[in-house]
């Protein structure tokens, strides 16, 4: 597995934010989550490749934000957020790397964040920052590949991937509360633990999954599954209402185009 991702800016206090009240960050204390985070990933197999954050881009650490990787094709997106347009650049530079890349185009508007891969079918968030031109857009991009594109309807929380994330091709964690889960079909659900309604974001590797020690109450829900689950401290990067998945772009090796060191 590669995973890109994206240094914390100088800048990150002056994040977008829309369902929290803003509080002091510590940067430093951020990085350092970071840090570690980065160091998770490399010890369950990634490959990491670390961009810098740009200039004036207080938000670029959450780097899914920019891109929607599948097997076949890498799309490049639109940020909803007018103040993340200029991430793309940045990613796109390093994504050909990897794949064909296809653009979002205006007046579409879309977050990598709201695009949920699960095997051959992309569940897209409609959201703030996620519109229908948006999913058009991908279904004319994906659906000819044999990918599946269901809309989902957000509305409690910022992205769709802030109330489901894919444990492996056949089951999803959901927060029930945030989204109708009714669209999941045939998907098998598990149900973050109602004590902890932001704990559906979790990081898929082969290895384990990574979340966020936060939601000490989910994670051994997914023990007691089976799963492998391991702990990262991501409370600074919260304050920017980010979580686990935000801060990286994982995709397979396997369809490298050859240039790729
Ligand atoms: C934003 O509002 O765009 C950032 N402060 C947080 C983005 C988090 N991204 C994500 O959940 N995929």
């Amino acid at each position: 597995m590669i995973a890109i991702t994206r240094e914390i800016s100088d800048d990150f206090a002056k994040c977008e934010l829309t369902h929290i009240e803003r509080v002091p960050i510590d940067v430093d204390v951020a990085r350092a989550q970071h840090e570690e985070y980065v160091r998770v990933l490399a010890e369950l197999g990634c490959r990491v490749i670390r961009i810098s954050s740009g200039e004036h881009l207080p938000d670029s650490v959450f780097i899914e934000d920019t891109a929607v990787v599948v097997d076949e094709v890498a799309i490049i997106c639109r940020p909803g957020a007018e103040s993340r347009r200029a991430e793309v650049d940045a990613v796109a530079g390093t994504l050909w790397l990897h794949r064909k890349l296809e653009e979002i185009q205006a007046p579409a508007t879309i977050d990598g964040g709201d695009v949920l891969v699960a095997g051959r079918t992309l569940f897209i968030g409609r959201s703030s920052r996620t519109n229908d031109e948006a999913i058009a857009q991908c279904a004319r991009v994906c659906e000819p590949l044999g990918y599946q594109i269901r809309p989902v309807e957000v509305r409690e929380c910022l992205h769709l991937k802030s109330a489901v994330t894919a444990l492996d091709n056949r089951r999803l964690l959901v927060n029930p509360d945030w989204i109708d889960t009714t669209v999941l079909t045939p998907f098998e659900v598990i149900d973050v633990h109602p004590d902890e309604p932001a704990a559906a974001n979790v990081v898929r590797l082969d290895a384990a999954l990574v979340a966020a020690a936060a939601f000490p109450k989910t994670a051994s829900r997914l023990e007691h599954r089976g799963y492998l689950v391991r702990t990262v401290d991501v409370s600074e990067i919260a304050k920017a209402e980010g979580a686990v998945t935000c801060c990286s772009l994982i995709f397979s090796t396997s369809q490298e185009t050859g240039f790729a060191l």
